[in-house]
């Protein structure tokens, strides 16, 4: 097993004081590291050392300096990102080619962030009183707590961090006790890349002991939290008793509409992806596919033929698409999530557990689960693993009315060859992205984040600026 890690806290590596918990290689089922399990007070001295950063020069750095500090992080990113994309692939089980990507993202997201450091600025208001000047100023919140999961750990970080620097604020971050050491590599970065001491910090733990306490303590200002729906809502509630801002990036049970007009070689290609990148472990997976019935049985075939070349295995392979999920109880969810549709359903691929060489982790086989209605439970819960579900629709109002009978609202996509369905059906789909043609597009320099149970806030964009930033009013008198 590997050593145990510390937290980053004002600057330094320090041991952590509480317990630990075992990080395990969910390819294997071994551990990997042991984590300190961060104490209230080790919380308190990470949000008290950005703090002290906060007031002592990162809120009045200039914002060229706040812009070549994301921009040198972007490069050791980018320059390291085969072997932090090494690390996160054996913490979480993402094939190392893709998660080199990932690195490759984030680096470019913070490039994106460090380009908007030196334009945050107000406005001047023309008033109706006499003698009057009045600006606006937009200033940093003053400490950021980014709660970042484990399904795409460096991005999910980089999201919160990127945009919460460049606005000028301080920032804790706590990654998921599934897996922890992407980010944590991501703080020897932060370090080698000069940021005072302070300004950035990491604290490693659970959501219970570490995650509450970080939500509780009254020096945090602005909470951006990526994780299930229904930690959200704890998040949210106790965010709200003490006022303060919350950015939430939740759940998915996201409808991809497939109507007859459409390329179906590349629909079924993008539906498979969609749903299988990542074992399915993606907010945004395409994991409700709403097929029109006079193609349904020429699309099954073809997203079958598909999936059955998803290559399932070891992460470490260049050649792998698909590596496990992230842990034993996950497994057992997803599972039970196929068990339960094979009675009005049909499994059409995949459905089981992977043996052989893969055993020992947590490996499932890429699933299709046909003729399923929009009232099963596999169509309504988020099942964060590679389960398909085909549903057939008659028309578009149809379509439209089943891609929306949803609590969640993350993503949708529309599949024809007709501009006017394109648009329309757009426009009408409840949901924060919406893709037509593809699926899986996120870029820095769009807005991403969720309607209904889905989320509050964006993430990307200029949009995200508004989570890290609070709006003065200064009102002048002139003589
Ligand atoms: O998420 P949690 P988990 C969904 C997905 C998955 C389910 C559970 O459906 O099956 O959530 O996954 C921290 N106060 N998504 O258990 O619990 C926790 O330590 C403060 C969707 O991994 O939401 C971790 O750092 N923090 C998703 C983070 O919250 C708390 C990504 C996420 O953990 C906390 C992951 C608390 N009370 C899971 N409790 C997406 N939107 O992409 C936990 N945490």
């Amino acid at each position: 097993m590997g050593a145990t890690t510390k937290h980053f806290i004002g600057g330094e590596w320090r041991t952590g004081e509480g317990s630990t918990m075992t990080d395990l290689n969910p390819s294997t089922g071994k551990p990997l590291a042991e984590f300190p399990v961060g104490t209230a007070e080790e919380v308190d001295a990470a949000v008290r050392a950005a703090r002290d950063a906060f007031d002592n020069g990162w809120r009045d750095a200039t914002p060229s300096s706040r812009r070549k500090l994301l921009l040198k992080l972007a490069d050791l990113i980018a320059s390291n990102a085969t072997e932090i994309g090494k690390v996160a692939s054996e913490d979480m089980g993402m094939p190392w080619a893709f998660t080199i990507g990932e690195a490759m993202f984030a680096a470019e997201y913070i490039e994106y962030y460090a380009g908007w450091a030196d334009k945050i600025h107000g406005d001047t208001i023309p008033l109706s009183a006499p003698n009057t000047l009045d600006y606006t100023l937009r200033e940093p919140i003053g400490v950021a707590a980014a709660i970042v999961p484990w399904n795409s750990p460096l991005s999910l970080a980089i999201w919160k961090m990127a945009p919460a620097l460049a606005c000028g604020n301080a920032i804790v971050v706590k990654p998921s006790e599934l897996a922890p050491l992407a980010v944590l590599r991501l703080m020897d970065l932060v370090a080698e890349a000069g940021f005072p001491p302070g300004v950035v910090n990491c604290v490693s733990g659970d959501g219970a002991l570490t995650g509450s306490a970080l939500v509780e303590h009254p020096g945090v200002g602005v909470i951006a939290f990526t994780g299930g729906t229904a930690t959200g809502r704890k998040v949210a509630e106790r965010a709200g008793a003490q006022l303060k801002r919350v950015s939430l990036e939740l759940g998915g049970k996201s409808a991809n509409i497939v109507f007859a007009d459409a390329d179906i070689d590349a629909a079924a290609v993008q539906a498979g992806v969609g749903c299988f990148i990542n074992t399915g472990q993606q907010c945004i997976a395409g994991s409700r596919v709403l097929v029109e019935e006079s193609i349904h049985d020429t699309f099954l075939e073809k997203v079958i033929a598909f999936a059955s070349n998803w290559a399932t295995g070891d992460p470490l392979q260049p050649t792998t698409q698909m590596g496990p999920l992230i842990n034993e109880a996950s497994l057992e969810r997803v599972l039970a999530f196929v068990d339960d549709a094979r009675g009005g359903a049909e499994i059409a691929l995949g459905g089981e557990r992977l043996g052989g060489d893969l055993a020992d982790g947590y490996f499932v086989a890429p699933t299709i689960v046909a003729g399923v209605r929009n009232d099963m439970r596999i169509a309504r819960e988020e099942i964060f693993g590679p389960v398909l579900s085909i549903i057939p629709f008659r028309d578009e109002a149809e379509a439209i009315a089943i891609a929306n009978d949803t609590e969640y609202g993350l993503a949708g996509g529309v599949w024809t060859n007709d501009l006017h369905r394109a648009h329309r059906v757009a426009r009408q789909i409840q949901a924060g992205t919406v893709w037509v043609n593809t699926w899986l597009a996120v870029n820095p320099q769009t807005p991403f984040g969720g309607y209904k149970a889905s989320g509050i806030g964006r993430e990307g964009g200029k949009e995200a600026l508004d989570v890290y930033t609070q709006i003065k009013n200064v009102y002048v008198q002139l003589r």
